[in-house]
Formats: structure tokens, C-alpha cells, sequence
């Protein structure tokens, strides 16, 4: 196996987002997940009118790992439970999670997760009744008040995105690696060669802080191959709309071949964004 280095060339750009026009715009990009409230919708036990819209209040909620979670029964008219696990057709499968046990109306029961991850969970009396809490990190998500005041009107978020492209020729191939600062980053990659496209996949997802993805070319000096990461935003991959982190810096690499020397390189960049403004749009200067 021939290791090649790569040749990093950094196009790096800073997206700015001020403050107070966001805040207006996209409240959900500040949410504090320190602590979230869960509810019942109103005669979810009386009938599965409620299921199309979610028999929960959000039917997705969001929390940081070591956050709160208040779940209330706050239907008038029934009793019914908070109970972690999935159910099948009507068949539930509790996974010992947590379980509210039955709640009176105006009852309510906390859990505290400890661990990052989505939690399912249903209603036991109401097997149609079920909804979601996604658990993220909670360094996932900072908030910072650059004006140092206490006001927490001017907020932004700023969060550094590092990453680190590498690649190894293997099987008649090249395999790229992608080494990340934070886990669950989206994004696209895309390689070229001579011009035309010899990988493009959209709306990648990395669990992990690493990702390998194997492109069906080699490099060479006539043909070298530039690789191109950008980012999408920072979390789960189904819940778009609380992304964090840049969206939209671009890494690239340029893979050629060259003996002895372990390809690397690093890219550090330090962006102040704000999903909601620049996700929607993804046509991003380049400079
Ligand atoms: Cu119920």
C-alpha cells in the first residue's frame, strides 16, 4: 500500500451572522436545551386523532445530555405514561430507560438523560402515542454573549469546525478520511479528477469524529484529485432544524502522489454562523 500526501490548499471564508437580526429570525437556532418541557396533546386517549400531528407537545423535543425533561399530562381528560421504548403495530417494547408510570392529569414525571442519543418513547394505556427525545451533547451547543453583558440579546453562536483530510491509496483506489473536532457533522463531499466529478454524496453524516469514504480513482501528478468537504451543520442528521456550527466552509485537499510521507493536513477555522440563515442558502462566496 502507497501512501501519498496530500497537498492541502485551505479555502477558508468566515461566515458573519449579527446577532440581533437572528434572533428574530431563527429563535430555534439559540434554543437552550439545558431543560425541556413534554406534554400530552388533549384526548390523545380518546381516540388516534392525534397521531398525524403527534399525541406529544413537541413530538420531538430536544435536550442536552445532564438537561431535564418535565413530561406532564396535561390532558384533562385521561391518564396516561411516559415510557421509554419503541412499540410495534401496538405491541410495546419498553426499554427500562424511564417510565413515568400512570399520571393523573396534572401530573408530571422528570428524567435526566446521561447519555447523547435519540430516546423513543410512548404512552403504555395509549400505544398510539409516541414521540421522540433527542439527547445531544451538551459542548454540542454553545451560546456566547460577545458584548459580555448579561442580556443574552446579543447572541451568537461560535463554534469551530475543524477538519482534517487524509487519504491512502488502496485496491486500485483511494481512501479518504475525514478527521472532525466534533462528532455529528453533516456535509457534502465531492471529489474531482481532470474536471469530472469521481465522487459526489450529499448529506453525509459522521457519527463518529472520523469517516472514511473509498473513491474509485488514484491521483497522480497529471491527474491529481481535489477533494472538497462542505460543511452542513453540526447534529442529527434527521433534526435539520437544530443544527449547529458553520454551514457552508469548504475544506479541500488535492491528493497526488508522493513517497514516504503520510498525507495530512489540517484545516482550522473558526466561524461564527447561524443555521437557520445560511442553511437555506447553500450558494456560498468562495475566496
Ligand atoms: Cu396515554
Amino acid at each position: 500500500m502507497g501512501l501519498m500526501k496530500t497537498k492541502a490548499i485551505s479555502s477558508i471564508f468566515v461566515l458573519f451572522a449579527i446577532a440581533a437580526g437572528m434572533a428574530s429570525m431563527a429563535p430555534n437556532a439559540f434554543a437552550d436545551h439545558s431543560e425541556v418541557a413534554i406534554v400530552t396533546v388533549d384526548e390523545s386517549g380518546f381516540s388516534q386523532s392525534c397521531v398525524d400531528s403527534g399525541c406529544y407537545t413537541p413530538v420531538t423535543a430536544t435536550v442536552d445530555v445532564g438537561g431535564v425533561v418535565t413530561m406532564t399530562n396535561t390532558d384533562p381528560t385521561g391518564v396516561h405514561t411516559f415510557t421509554s421504548g419503541t412499540v410495534d403495530g401496538f405491541a410495546p417494547s419498553p426499554d427500562g430507560t424511564f417510565d413515568s408510570s400512570v399520571l393523573m392529569s396534572g401530573d408530571a414525571f422528570e428524567w435526566i438523560p446521561e447519555n447523547a442519543g435519540e430516546q423513543p418513547y410512548y404512552c403504555m394505556l395509549h400505544t398510539w402515542m409516541i414521540g421522540t427525545i433527542i439527547v445531544q451533547e451538551a459542548a454540542a451547543e454553545e451560546t456566547v454573549d460577545d458584548h459580555g453583558d448579561d442580556h443574552g440579546d446579543d447572541v451568537a453562536e461560535d463554534i469551530e469546525l475543524m477538519v482534517m483530510i487524509s487519504d491512502s491509496q488502496v485496491m486500485g483506489g483511494t481512501q479518504v478520511e475525514l478527521e472532525f473536532n466534533v462528532l455529528h457533522v453533516n456535509y457534502d463531499l465531492t471529489a474531482t479528477q481532470n474536471g469530472e466529478v469521481v465522487f459526489e454524496e450529499t448529506g453525509l453524516h459522521s457519527m463518529e469524529n472520523i469517516a472514511t469514504h473509498q473513491i474509485d480513482a488514484v491521483g497522480s501528478d497529471e491527474n491529481p484529485i481535489d477533494v472538497e468537504v462542505v460543511s452542513l451543520g453540526i447534529g442529527a442528521p434527521d433534526n435539520e432544524d437544530e443544527w449547529t456550527g458553520p454551514v457552508g466552509q469548504v475544506t479541500t485537499a488535492q491528493v497526488v502522489p508522493e513517497f514516504g510521507t503520510i498525507a495530512m493536513m489540517v484545516l482550522a477555522v473558526a466561524i461564527i454562523s447561524i443555521v437557520a440563515v445560511t442553511a437555506k442558502s447553500r450558494v456560498v462566496p468562495r475566496f
